[in-house]
């Protein structure tokens, strides 16, 4: 028998305003998860949405190595403890990537898991940190439980913690303790082994070594921003792989992630876009805080957007072992996200659906076997795999794909084009807005759907004229238990086929940030190797005229163009 019986002690709190979770998770600066019981009372939160079942439960816990994770991952040891809590299995130091927290979820068949993250926030004790809880499929929890959760902050007058439990954070083994007659056991195990494992059943790792490995035809760039991919993309491309050390570079993870934006974008991965175009590498990639997202380019930095690279990997799964195995099912995207992976389920005659932002509304249709495949334009690109968006999984299905078909980035891509015509897309991020002139922003657009009057109307700019032919606010029902979710971003769509649609980011932790994205199908074999910039520019004129978003933001220009 364990030595000691510890006392689960009950100590009181009061609700704290705006802990309600957004797209994905709760995230604020790590200022505010600091203050005494912020955190507790978020965790206790998230325990009471389970509800009786949570005791005796078994819960995951990883993050990815940012500032403030070791504290938080104390915090829910010792309240996990205290909520009765069976069994915890913990990344050793605290530390776990998004994907492989859904995978060990689902491999050790526990019933959720914390992940402590802000993704592709900077983190740093000025900056971002974040709570993620998943459910027993691996993946986020859904409107329905996070509801509960934020329900509860609001009423919480209490949390319940075990002050002291023995474990040690940083070695791999089984703390077992006795709480109140009870077993309670912390499992620290190795964050990377479980999801190397995984990699090696889904693809054929001695196919991508001899296109990747030393002396094979391509060099590869991989970039880990300093986040949680770091230690896996070691493991991965030099241990198994054999590709030569200096080709993954940033894998050393920092808790301010060396003071930058883990987020692979051609902005805040500019250092792997210029080394690409300086150099001969073949293949780049890069990956955000968490390990979820992922950047794809080719040779010379040729940029491949998230939205191609879904509909790419859709047309090409059969070079994959794991699809040739399992069959491809439908496929999925995010609304904003074009629609050129639509195009491919078309010609394949598979399902293809079309769900509001953030990785939480793929969940259902994963788990009743409807798609296969889902991804955001936003670099999120997944499979039924796991229930996350999966970095790492991307940048190897790309690899499996070039190492079977023997060709390169740019000449598949090009290929696509040739073959469905390309749909062009851009998004604006606004970041750091005040909020109350966004929220207007937003109504104004609200109004603007709702007037019938909008179908019809003419925009002219740079040359060419736009028609409404239909606008909406998204509303999504869940094909499979009915839920509804509203008001998922303003749809403006022009008789040409372009599109415009305007969001609220619901990842950020103060202030607003705004997202317009837009998108437009060419099939004109002498205009789809065009630049997108060019070729969307007067549509985004347009979207900024109706949406008076520089007046009312103050401005002129976006923080970041993907
Ligand atoms: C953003 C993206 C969304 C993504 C979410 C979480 O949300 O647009 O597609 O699922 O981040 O990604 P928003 O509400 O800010 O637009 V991660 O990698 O930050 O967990
Ligand atoms: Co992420």
């Amino acid at each position: 028998m364990p030595a000691h019986n510890r006392s689960v002690v009950l100590l009181p709190t009061q609700p704290f305003d705006g802990q309600k979770p957004g797209t994905s998770g709760l995230r604020k600066t790590v200022k505010v998860f600091q203050q005494k019981n912020y955190t507790q009372n978020f965790v206790q939160s998230i325990l009471a949405s389970i509800g009786p079942s949570v005791e005796g439960s078994t819960l995951v816990v990883g993050g990815d190595g940012r500032f403030f994770m070791r504290e938080a991952a104390d915090i829910i040891v010792k309240m996990a403890a205290g909520n009765r809590v069976s069994r915890l299995i913990v990344g050793q130091g605290g530390f776990m990537s998004t994907p492989a927290v859904s995978h060990v979820i689902r491999k050790y068949k526990a019933d959720g898991g914390f992940i402590l993250t802000a993704s592709h926030n900077p983190g740093g004790p000025d900056a971002d940190f974040g709570i993620k809880f998943n459910m027993n499929n691996g993946g986020p929890a859904q409107d329905s439980q996070t509801n509960l959760m934020f329900q509860h902050t609001k009423t919480i007058t209490s949390y319940k913690i075990v002050p002291e439990i023995d474990y040690d954070l940083d070695t791999i083994g089984e703390y077992s303790c006795t709480v109140e007659g009870r077993q309670f056991t912390v499992q620290i195990i190795d964050p990377v082994k479980d999801y190397v494992e995984l990699m090696k059943q889904i693809f054929d790792f001695k196919q991508i070594k001899s296109l990747v490995g030393a002396g094979g035809p391509f060099k590869v760039l991989i970039n880990s921003l300093h986040g949680a991919t770091g230690p896996y993309v070691e493991k991965i491309f030099i241990d198994e792989l054999g590709c030569p050390a200096d080709s993954c570079v940033k894998t050393n993870v920092l808790p301010d992630f060396g003071g930058g934006h883990p987020d692979p974008n051609l902005t805040y991965a500019a250092d792997l876009v210029e080394a690409m175009r300086s150099s001969d590498y073949g293949f780049g990639a890069a990956f955000d805080g968490d390990g979820d997202r992922n950047m794809i380019l080719g040779e010379k930095a040729f940029f491949v957007t998230p939205c191609d690279s879904l509909a790419v990997l859709a047309n090409n799964l059969d070079h994959i072992p794991y699809f040739k195995k399992t069959g491809v099912k439908g496929v999925a995207r995010s609304m904003p996200t074009s629609a050129a992976v639509d195009r491919v389920a078309a010609k394949k005659g598979l399902e293809c659906f079309d769900t509001p932002t953030g990785w939480k509304y793929f969940g259902n249709l994963l788990d009743a076997g409807r798609i296969s495949l889902c991804g955001e334009e936003s670099f999120g690109t997944g499979s039924d795999h796991v229930r996350e968006k999966d970095g790492v999984w991307a940048a190897l299905a790309w690899l499996q794909i070039l190492a079977s078909k023997k060709c390169t980035v740019e000449s598949l891509l090009k290929e696509h084009w040739k073959e469905f015509g390309r749909n062009f897309f851009t998004r604006y991020d606004y970041e750091g807005c005040e909020s109350e002139p966004c929220e207007l922003m937003m109504k104004n657009l609200q109004d603007y759907v709702d007037d019938a009057s909008s179908v019809g109307k003419e925009y002219s700019a740079l040359g060419k004229t736009y028609k409404v032919s239909a606008c909406d606010n998204f509303s999504y029902t869940d094909p499979i238990d009915g839920s509804v979710a509203t008001k998922q971003g303003i749809r403006i769509m022009f008789s040409d086929g372009s599109r415009l649609v305007f969001r609220l980011s619901g990842t950020g932790s103060s202030g607003a940030t705004v997202r317009l994205y837009v998108d437009s199908y060419e099939n004109d074999g002498s205009k789809i190797f065009g630049s997108a910039q060019e070729m969307l520019a007067p549509c985004v004129q347009v979207g900024l005229e109706i949406s008076q978003l520089t007046k009312l933001t103050g401005r002129d220009a976006p923080t970041v163009i993907t």
